[in-house]
């Protein structure tokens, strides 16, 4: 794509080993002698940072002066994964790497393994978001990450005795981060709080009081491009550190409340069901970051200018909005360049519009953020007043556009009635140029149900930009077994940059030779995720079982409770004889995700998994032919483990409800078979690796809107499929509760009166579909041609691919020249 390219790094692996010495000696005091792999990784961070520093440089240097727009991705999240060894490959220097640490008297490995995981994100979103500032990087677009440098990320996930979930806080910082660099001569001032007045005619926001947003600035090398963008966290640090007078007389504590109150905003990385409380500072976390980007964004192409053009702001940066979580961004800006710079409303609203553009990643109406007024007006209350305003505009905008009163009412941005709320999606879909959905199906019914009002009104804003996830770091950093299969199999490896180069590997799926080389790789990706498996969590896989996964967090609409009461249903098939376990393919069941922490019902899901788990694993009737294992404390580096060693990915939502996924484009890649529904990004992977080649159940988006009208009745289904009932009179009968009949008894009770994401109603067409896969599982040698044909069919997913799309169709840059 670009046309500057990084020659590989021309160090070699000794001048590499004496820069590691160096940072040892001369940055962190450590003779060679004393030095434990964690400095060594240290050590080899700062040298990779050194490296990258003149791209870097040079990168903000070509943004500022030259005429190519940048994009800013403002985001709550960024779920980067470990630096190091994606720095050493974008920064051409593994080979070196190896050999210097080597010498050094290292094993590389331990190396990479101190680095301890930011978890600075819940999930997709998240992850995705890392996913773009690679790609932009690697196509050489000028881009910004901005979000927050949590303190603590999410929480650490634990198992207690009963299988339950603990929460413990991820303390991520507290060593050193080589990767981020603080600089506190480019920070901002975030104000709060107070009230607005007029003075001479103008309207003046009094803050009642401020905290200050220091950036925390990593790297973003690209891969193969030269280039090296930046990922720009804030941190919230107090104005009023300390207060001396009250120290002094002993009030300890009460000397440092705002030091406190400031840094929380940047404390915690909130759950993704944030519940009422909390509600207020997880506002101030989207203020906070918000204001401090544009401010930045400002700073960086006008300089310390007196009077900029800021009219020009929207050919140097466009902001895309990753969710509703910088909406607030919006009303900033239009503060931003009335109060602050003395433009008129019209003008504002110009460069506004012209600058946001918002991706929605949801389909759940509770998940669509609303901010209650009251709220924003005792935290903003100049924001409050920019956005009733808009409010106003839009309202007379839309007596023109319609004689529908009703449709304009079902529109406010701020609702009628007594406890009137700012609807954040609602007002970036209207402020914003252009909004996305996630994947085709997403932006279908995003169009004709979510926000069908606006679409028809607005068609042109609404286009789609399915998902992609990075090749770099989940193929050939997660499997270079497949990798380098791929490379001899291309004769290039030139595909990791143009992923669509995989469509050649097509018709190596029928050249016996080379799918018994996939099935070796495969092979051992099992055995070595078994092994980190016994270190890491003390299980015993066996890896000449089927390796079946389902990762991603828990949530009703998931339905990981499909795939455990199938489970259940095939033990209770093995109790009562019906099945005999050699007729079985010999399964190992993989689970990994966090609930949130106030989510009752996921929470007791992932309770009842693991109590499957030690039912099952111990009953001497199964004869290890069945086995159930959660991994504890699911993240990035456990899925670059995971991902490649498995066989059978569960995708598996109801129909209408995810809004695309993205493991399931990692699992394709890495060849794994899908089992899935209909939803999401499942629908435009079956068709590209062909139907034949997908194991689709259940219903379709329709047939569930039309259930939900007929009403739907989940008892029914329990009484019609036996296998069901067994399952379910199995979970309230106390097999996985020590006989204690009511463990379970709320979910029990959900599944038969409630089940609203259907799990009972496709629960059959779920096991006839499983059926299916065990006997084709039977046959390796065919399993493995569909297997190395999802990968071939799979370099649509590349982030790539997407960054291009929204380059197409959302942001209108490229490159830098
Ligand atoms: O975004 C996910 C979608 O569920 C998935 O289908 C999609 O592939 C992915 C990327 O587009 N959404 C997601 O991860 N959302 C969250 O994690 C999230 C976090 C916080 C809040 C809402 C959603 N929140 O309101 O605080």
């Amino acid at each position: 794509m670009t046309e500057v390219t990084a020659p590989k790094s021309s160090v070699t692996a000794a001048q590499f080993a004496d820069e590691i010495r160096n940072e040892l000696k001369y940055t962190q005091g450590v003779t060679i002698e004393q030095a434990k792999p964690a400095d060594v990784y240290v050590a080899t961070a700062t040298a990779v940072r050194k490296h990258l520093m003149d791209s870097w440089m040079k990168t903000q240097q070509d943004m500022v002066n030259g005429d190519t727009k940048a994009v800013g991705y403002l985001s709550a999240e960024f779920l980067m994964g470990r630096q190091l060894r994606n720095a050493l490959l974008n920064g051409g220097l593994t080979e070196q790497f190896e050999e210097a640490v080597k010498d050094l008297g290292f094993d590389p490995q331990e190396v990479i393994d101190a680095e301890y995981e930011p978890g600075l994100g819940n999930g997709g979103l998240g992850r995705l978001a890392a996913c773009f500032i690679d790609s932009l990087a690697s196509l050489g677009v000028p881009a910004f990450g901005y979000g927050i440098q949590y303190r603590y990320g999410i929480f650490r996930q634990e198992f207690d005795e009963d299988g339950k979930q603990i929460e413990r806080p991820d303390y991520w910082l507290t060593n050193e981060d080589p990767w981020g660099h603080i600089d506190y001569e480019r920070d901002q001032r975030v104000n709060f709080g107070g009230e607005v007045v007029e003075e001479d005619g103008k309207k003046v926001w009094k803050p009642a009081w401020s905290v200050r947003a220091i950036p925390v600035d990593y790297m973003v090398p690209g891969y193969e491009s030269g280039r090296v963008n930046t990922l720009r966290l804030w941190q919230a640090r107090s104005y009023d550190e300390f207060d001396l007078l009250t120290f002094n007389k002993s009030d300890y504590l009460d000397a440092v409340k705002p030091k406190v109150k400031a840094e929380n905003i940047s404390k915690i990385l909130y759950p993704e069901d944030s519940t009422q409380e909390g509600k207020e500072l997880r506002l101030e976390q989207q203020y906070f970051f918000a204001s401090a980007s544009l401010h930045d964004a400002i700073r960086v192409f006008y300089g310390n200018e007196e009077n900029p053009d800021l009219t020009t702001f929207p050919n140097k940066i466009c902001f895309q909005l990753n969710d509703t979580h910088p909406v607030i961004g919006i009303p900033e800006l239009m503060r931003i360049l009335m109060d602050e710079y003395g433009y008129d409303w019209d003008t504002a609203w110009d460069i506004t519009t012209k600058t946001f553009n918002y991706t929605c990643h949801t389909l759940l109406p509770e998940a669509l953020e609303v901010w209650p007024v009251s709220l924003i007006a005792k935290l903003l209350p100049r924001h409050m007043e920019i956005i009733n305003k808009i409010n106003d505009q839009f309202m007379k905008e839309l007596e023109s556009l319609t004689d529908d009163e009703a449709k304009a009412e079902r529109m406010r941005i701020v609702t009628a009635g007594e406890n009137p709320v700012v609807r954040m999606a609602y007002l970036a879909t209207y402020a914003g140029s252009h909004v996305n959905g996630v994947a085709e199906l997403h932006s279908q019914l995003l169009k004709d149900v979510t926000l069908r009002d606006f679409s028809d009104l607005y068609p042109a804003k609404f286009t789609n930009v399915t998902n992609g996830v990075t090749p770099r770091r989940f193929m050939k950093l997660a499997n270079p077994g497949l990798s380098d299969l791929i490379t001899e199999g291309l004769g290039t490896d030139k595909w990791l940059e143009d992923l669509e180069l995989l469509k050649n590997l097509e018709p190596l799926a029928q050249d016996d030779e080379f799918v018994k080389k996939f099935a070796k790789v495969k092979y051992d990706n099992k055995v070595r995720f078994a092994d980190f498996a016994k270190k890491e969590y003390g299980f015993e896989l066996d890896a000449n079982t089927m390796f079946d996964t389902m990762i991603k967090r828990l949530h009703e609409y998931k339905r990981q409770a499909l795939k455990i009461l199938e489970v259940i249903a095939t033990y209770a098939d093995i109790k009562s004889g019906k099945v005999k376990v050699d007729d079985l393919q010999p399964r190992t069941v993989i689970f990994g995700a966090k609930a949130a922490p106030g989510y009752y019902l996921a929470k007791m899901t992932i309770q009842l998994i693991n109590n499957v788990a030690k039912v099952i694993n111990n009953d001497p009737d199964v004869m290890g032919k069945l086995k159930v294992v959660f991994p504890w404390n699911y993240n990035i580096r456990v899925a670059q483990m995971l991902i490649p060693a498995t066989e059978l990915d569960e995708q598996i939502s109801q129909a209408g409800k995810e809004a695309s996924g993205t493991s399931n484009m990692k699992f394709a890649l890495n060849g794994a078979l899908t089992v899935g529904t209909l939803d999401g990004a499942n629908v435009e992977i079956r068709n590209l690796v062909g139907a034949e080649n997908f194991f689709l159940f259940g219903m379709d988006v329709d047939q569930v809107e039309k259930m939900y009208a007929d009403g739907y009745e989940p008892a029914k289904y329990y009484e019609a499929d036996p296998r069901l009932k067994a399952a379910i009179d199995m979970v309230a009968g106390g097999t996985f509760s020590n006989g204690d009949r009511n463990a379970y008894a709320p979910l029990v009770s959900d599944w038969l009166t409630k089940d609203w994401f259907m799990t009972l109603a496709d629960f059959t067409a779920y096991h006839d579909i499983q059926a299916e896969i065990d006997t084709l599982y039977g046959d390796q040698l065919e399993w493995n041609r569909k297997a190395i044909i999802n990968v071939a069919n799979s370099g649509y997913f590349s982030s790539d691919r997407s960054i291009e799309d929204y380059l197409e169709r959302v942001w209108m840059t490229g490159p830098l020249k």
